[in-house]
């Protein structure tokens, strides 16, 4: 995308939001008070992206599993061959001797998504699951 004109505009806060505002910025390790706000308003339309109903997001869902458990990795499979058209990519990575961490890339509808999100993590056997919550906004 080409590069936009940046545009400087004026904000009027109270002492202590602006106070709290600064704090944030530290902890977080940000450089400006400007990227720090500019963050905050993409993670509100990320947001409202996802509480659409037909709107396209992406996730990334984390889950760690044990492989010994009769049948999972079958269910697994089975699952996200089912849903194919919205899986991206897995990346698989052997924990320990019993546990897999698998990351699963999904694009989709909000509702696709967390749908799949939640057969996969209640599958018996899986002992961790976090959907990471994206969606492409205005840079
Ligand atoms: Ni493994």
């Amino acid at each position: 995308m080409a590069r936009q004109e940046t545009i400087r505009f004026t904000v009027s806060l109270p002492a202590s939001l602006l106070e709290a505002l600064d704090r944030r910025i530290v902890g977080r390790g940000y450089e400006s008070r400007s990227e720090f706000v500019r963050d905050l308003i993409r993670a509100r339309l990320v947001e409202e992206a996802w509480a659409g109903a037909d709107t396209e997001v992406h996730g990334a869902l984390t889950i760690v599993y044990d492989h010994h458990r009769r049948g999972l990795t079958d269910k697994l499979h089975r699952v996200q061959h089912n849903q194919f058209v919205h899986i991206l990519c897995t990346q698989h990575v052997h924990l320990d001797h019993d546990h897999c961490l698998e990351t699963i890339v999904l694009r989709g509808t909000p509702g696709e998504i967390e749908r799949m999100a939640l057969e996969i993590g209640g599958l018996k056997g899986v002992s961790f699951a976090e959907l990471a919550r994206t969606a492409v906004v205005e840079d």
